[in-house]
């Protein structure tokens, strides 16, 4: 496919979706050959990126979060806003399901024209797909999106990355199943910056009430700068969709105002910024043909117990910048 990076970049600036999805596919790609369009678009673009409010959803599988965005978003929506949201689920190459699930369960946002959705990249590992997503990010708020939500899968190192890329983490949790159950880690529990029962709708409203005071209670126990709402929410029924969204501007505001948002997102950047040096420098020494020759039998010998692996980095290190 043959990219023209100023097309790209006034029609994504313009808003055309068309253009954003395209410039967004460029940044997936990955081919060596589309490198010097895409740096060019993401140069063109990254001026205008950087004034919306990013927030990240995590949960386990099945808690909700597809079908809170829903609401969420048109809530949003409703107050003005335009809304993007992207998916990191690193697992998505296994499995397309959640994909399909999300374009469904999202039905309403789909088809308004103030949001726009975007599956996974699929492909790679989490930090391939975690600076993927990223890219994502600039290029829809370069086209004017103001609030991004970013769903992961609650599961393994996707919530570090996310938490890397948002300004707000909102964990869901269900009432009544068991905290191992929903693989909730203090680790989890202390990147949320909000905490969401879901399906507080039915005969589960009061379980979810109860959830909510003994979530509270456990995280007024861990020594953090500010207090973490946990509040009660309903996609089927919109309860505390209203509030969430007043919680999170608040909480926007504060954190801007208090000089905390500009330090995160530049610790963030300076993050990202190592993460793709030390992506670069593997790939670099990886495709080195000295180091490939070499490093199959050292492979060998380190599996097989002969070659000390310490000694065996050290060696092939050497060898590639003596
Ligand atoms: N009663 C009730 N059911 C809900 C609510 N929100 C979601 N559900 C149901 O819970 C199931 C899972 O919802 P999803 O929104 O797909 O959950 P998810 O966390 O995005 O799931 P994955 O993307 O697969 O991890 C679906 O059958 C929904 O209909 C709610 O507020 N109330
Ligand atoms: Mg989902």
């Amino acid at each position: 496919m043959v990219y023209d990076a100023d097309a790209l970049i006034s029609g994504v600036l313009k808003g055309n979706r068309r253009a954003l999805a395209r410039s967004i596919t460029l940044f997936e790609s990955g081919l060596k050959s589309h490198e010097g369009v895409a740096s060019k678009v993401m140069k063109g673009l990254l001026p205008h990126a950087g004034g919306s409010l990013r927030l990240g959803v995590t949960g386990v599988p099945g808690v909700g979060k597809s079908s809170f965005i829903e609401a969420f978003g048109q809530e949003l929506i409703g107050r003005g806003h335009k809304v993007a949201v992207l998916a990191v689920d690193p697992s998505s190459t296994l499995s397309q399901g959640s994909i399909l699930g999300d374009k469904t369960r999202m039905e309403k946002l789909t088809q308004s024209p103030s949001a726009f959705i975007r599956p996974s990249p699929s492909g790679g590992t989490l930090g391939g797909v975690a600076s993927r997503t990223r890219e994502a990010m600039v290029a829809c708020e370069a086209a004017g999106f103001d609030v991004i939500v970013v769903e992961t899968v609650g599961v393994g190192q996707s919530e570090t990355a996310v938490k890397g890329m948002v300004d707000h983490f909102l964990l869901l949790m269900l009432a009544g199943a068991g905290d191992e159950i929903q693989g909730i880690k203090r680790g989890i529990m202390e990147l949320a910056d909000m905490v969401a029962i879901t399906k507080a709708d039915g005969d589960n409203k009061k379980a979810a009430e109860k959830a909510r005071q003994s979530y509270e209670n456990a995280l007024s126990l861990f020594l953090r700068d500010e207090k973490v709402p946990v509040i009660t929410t309903s996609a089927l029924t919109g309860h505390g969709i209203f509030e969430m969204a007043n919680r999170l501007f608040a909480r926007h505001e504060v954190i801007q105002r208090s000089g905390i948002l500009s330090q995160r997102r530049g610790e963030q950047s300076v993050a990202w910024f190592w993460e793709e040096v030390k992506k670069g420098l593997v790939t670099q020494f990886s495709s080195d043909p000295l180091i490939a020759g070499e490093v199959d039998s050292l492979l060998d010998g380190i599996m097989a117990g002969s070659f000390a692996p310490r000694q065996a980095a050290r060696h092939i290190l050497q060898k590639y910048n003596p």
